[in-house]
């Protein structure tokens, strides 16, 4: 099993990352994904003889999990855990993350804020609340799978899927589309129930203005990919 993750600028956070794996998840190998980092990320890394790919240049979170299925794929993994480098995700949820996928029930387990029974953590704000809802719905109408925490980036992907996104993963906000990308392929997605936390610190990707063009350009690829696939059967 390799874990992927994904780093831009995350100096506040990587070590506590990386240090929370290594208790937790002893039985994976870890890679981080340094997507040009412009801060000491890169030299926290190597102090701590983490192992990293350094990209050449800024590829954005799609191009940046995408290298990690890529190397996941050409390296043999089973199963490529998401985990980001900012801090949010909770390492202690990564067996029962992967149980499903061990246990044959699923192809791509999702780790959800949202479900009935999950503990309470950081759900993100109100407004992104009603975005992420938004794009749930049209992801049931249009792919036909019901996923309540359809932006979260904590994810574990099979072997199969892992060919499919080291093939095609979307570029920006790729995390409702991967979603879309796997029901066309008739992939079996489940949700697991789990807590995250606020960002440690560094700088989130998603502001104001980004939200709303977030849920745009989401909006309109999810809608577009049930079609181009329609197309292709
Ligand atoms: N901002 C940003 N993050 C990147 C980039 N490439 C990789 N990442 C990593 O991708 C992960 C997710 O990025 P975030 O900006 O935290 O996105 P998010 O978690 O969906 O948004 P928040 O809930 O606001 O934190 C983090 O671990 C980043 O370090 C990039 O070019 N920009
Ligand atoms: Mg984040």
């Amino acid at each position: 099993m390799l874990i992927i993750i994904p780093a831009y600028n995350e100096q506040q956070s990587i070590e506590k990352v990386v240090s929370s794996l290594r208790e937790h998840a002893p039985f994976a190998d870890c890679l981080v994904i340094n997507d040009c980092s412009t801060d000491s990320t890169r030299m926290i890394l190597r102090r701590l003889g983490a192992s990293y790919l350094d990209l050449a240049f800024n590829l954005g979170i799609g191009g940046c999990v995408q290298s990690g299925y890529l190397y996941a794929a050409e390296n043999g993994y089973d199963i490529a855990v998401q985990f980001d480098g900012d801090g949010q995700h909770d390492a202690s949820f990564i067996e029962r993350l992967i149980e499903p996928i061990l246990a044959g029930d699923c192809d791509y387990a999702i780790g959800s804020r949202f479900l009935d029974g999950a503990e309470q953590g950081f759900r993100s704000t109100g407004s992104r609340r009603i975005g992420i809802k938004l794009l749930s719905g049209l992801i049931r109408i249009f792919a036909g799978v019901s996923v309540r925490d359809v932006t979260s980036g904590f994810r574990a992907a099979n072997r199969r899927v892992i060919e499919l996104f080291s093939r095609e993963y979307a570029q920006d906000y790729p995390e409702p589309e991967a979603i879309v990308a796997a029901a066309m392929k008739s992939f079996r997605i489940a949700e697991v129930p789990v807590v995250m936390h606020e960002r440690c610190g560094g700088k989130s990707s998603i502001n104001a203005f980004r939200s709303f063009y977030y849920i745009l350009k989401v909006s309109l690829a999810v809608m577009l990919r049930r079609f181009s696939a329609k197309g292709v059967n």
